[in-house]
């Protein structure tokens, strides 16, 4: 009998560079991997996300609708993926329906094909207009379950979710383990449990590394019966990042199972990145293996966000209270899985209990939160904190989808776009204002500049070398350099830190 194919969703134009380098990389240092990643052999190529579109108007004047259309056209061969966050689409509220309905159309025409929905709380109700609105521009809808640990987490409910997800229309269902907390009996289990009680629906399954256990995760959920597995290319994996994909493939030989990517391929894919990976070494974690994060749940990201919000507070060696407060707060919220937006509510929140009181202050979002503006949990939320949410937020819970109380706003969407500076009437435009409008409109004042890296120049990357070398054999003053930019030739001066 020949192996069961593997697909294999390559995560480095996306998720990769979001859990590595704080999603700084531009679109220039990707574009030359594009043609080798497109005939590798790839199920699907993860490019777009909520984080990455962020970045491209926060940090790198990129506008995120031309990256997808230059995927579209570099990668004509390939599925490409994006991370949808439900309701929210890319930010972090709620929209209402016809803007979720806008922002598919807009993606499908340009260029996305998969579009991996999730919602941070797992509630069915805010993925379901999303996954229609997929379903009507003819593309693929994976309806997502974010996998968690909690005292109210169990295989079976994991498997009804996977069912209420088929129900909506989808098309796949993903296991996603942002936090990399899914070991491998329970990936075994969850999976195997899909698979038994509905049939042959197609699962793909989503892995951090950094606790350690995850590959040994992936081979359990494709014995389970698991289709498509997400990887990084080894030189953009590990640590807060995923498994390599080359890992993968070698894990896989002498298997029933086969993974069929080009080798040679991945080799120039892998060597690309490594080149490129230097640059952003500003951007990088420390955290390589960290176990820890079975107890405190904390996936890399938040914890990262919580360090500068404490170091703001110049209360930065209070951490280790903070990841203890993190569970106790998660439980009072209903046990949600952490992650966009629901990490970035409860890991603040801990912040403020640590700083000034539990519950002293609560935030707004976290009062949201408790009261069912974001949707249901899974476990029942502590009613003392409900009411301290009632009193603060001057509003009752509710217990409706919380889309059905916005009131159509597209028009109202529209205009606001059409009176920013810069902006140029596209309903791309008017997305991307609706998204962040915070950062939106300088984005359009300054797009016109054309795209910045924020990556070192190779040049950088010497001079920074040498410095080091020096201060290291006890040199000191300043070290001179002929560097050339643009064509023309500088000399620059490098002082030993
Ligand atoms: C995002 O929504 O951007 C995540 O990575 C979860």
């Amino acid at each position: 009998m020949s192996p069961r194919k593997i697909g294999v969703t390559e995560v480095a134009l996306r998720d990769a560079h979001q859990s590595l380098m704080a999603t700084r990389m531009a679109m220039e240092d990707m574009v030359d991997a594009c043609a080798d990643i497109d005939a590798a052999g790839f199920w699907s190529v993860e490019c777009w996300g909520g984080a990455t579109f962020d970045a491209c108007i926060r940090f790198l004047n990129e506008d995120p609708w031309v990256r997808l259309r230059t995927f579209r056209e570099l990668m004509p061969n390939s599925r490409l993926q994006m991370l949808l966050r439900g309701q929210n689409l890319l930010g972090y509220r709620h929209y209402e329906d016809m803007v979720v309905e806008k922002f598919v159309e807009k993606s499908a025409e340009n260029g996305m094909d998969v579009f991996r929905v999730f919602d941070a709380l797992n509630d069915p109700r805010n993925m379901a207009r999303a996954m229609q609105a997929v379903k009507k521009a003819g593309k693929h809808a994976q309806g997502t379950i974010c996998y968690t640990i909690s005292p109210v987490h169990t295989v079976e409910g994991y498997v009804k979710l996977a069912g209420q997800l088929i129900d909506m229309g989808a098309e796949s269902i993903a296991l996603k383990d942002m936090a990399a907390l899914l070991q491998p009996q329970p990936a075994y289990d969850i999976i195997k449990g899909i698979k038994d009680t509905y049939g042959d629906i197609q699962i793909n399954v989503h892995c951090h590394s950094t606790t350690g256990v995850t590959l040994v995760s992936l081979m359990k959920a494709i014995e389970a019966g698991a289709d498509v597995v997400d990887t990084a290319i080894s030189s953009m994996s590990l640590g807060p990042g995923h498994n390599p994909t080359e890992s993968l493939v070698a894990m896989l030989e002498g298997t029933d199972y086969t993974t069929d990517l080009d080798m040679e391929r991945l080799v120039k894919i892998r060597d690309h990145f490594a080149n490129i990976r230097p640059k952003y070494a500003e951007f990088e974690s420390a955290t390589l293996v960290d176990t820890g994060i079975f107890s405190s749940q904390i996936p890399g990201g938040m914890l990262s966000n919580m360090e500068s919000q404490l170091k703001a507070q110049g209360a930065g060696d209070r951490i280790r209270e903070v990841m203890e407060e993190v569970p106790r707060v998660k439980a009072d919220a209903g046990h949600p899985p952490l992650v966009t937006p629901s990490s970035q509510i409860v890991g603040t929140q801990a912040v403020f209990n640590v700083l000034m009181g539990r519950y002293k202050v609560l935030t707004g979002e976290f009062a949201d939160l408790m009261l069912g503006y974001y949707g249901e949990c899974l476990g029942e939320r502590n009613p003392e904190v409900i009411e301290l949410a009632k009193a603060q937020a001057k509003k009752d819970p509710i217990t409706v989808r919380p889309a059905d109380l916005l009131k159509p706003e597209w028009d109202e969407l529209v205009s606001q776009a059409q009176g920013l500076e810069g902006a140029d009437g596209t309903e791309e435009d008017v997305l991307t204002n609706a998204m962040f409008p915070g950062v939106a409109p300088g984005f359009f004042k300054t797009r016109a500049e054309g795209p910045k890296n924020v990556g070192k120049t190779a040049e950088q990357l010497a001079a920074e070398e040498e410095a080091a070398k020096r201060k290291a054999q006890g040199i000191s003053g300043p070290v001179k350099y002929n560097v050339t930019i643009a064509g023309r030739s500088h000399s620059v001066s490098v002082e030993p830190a």
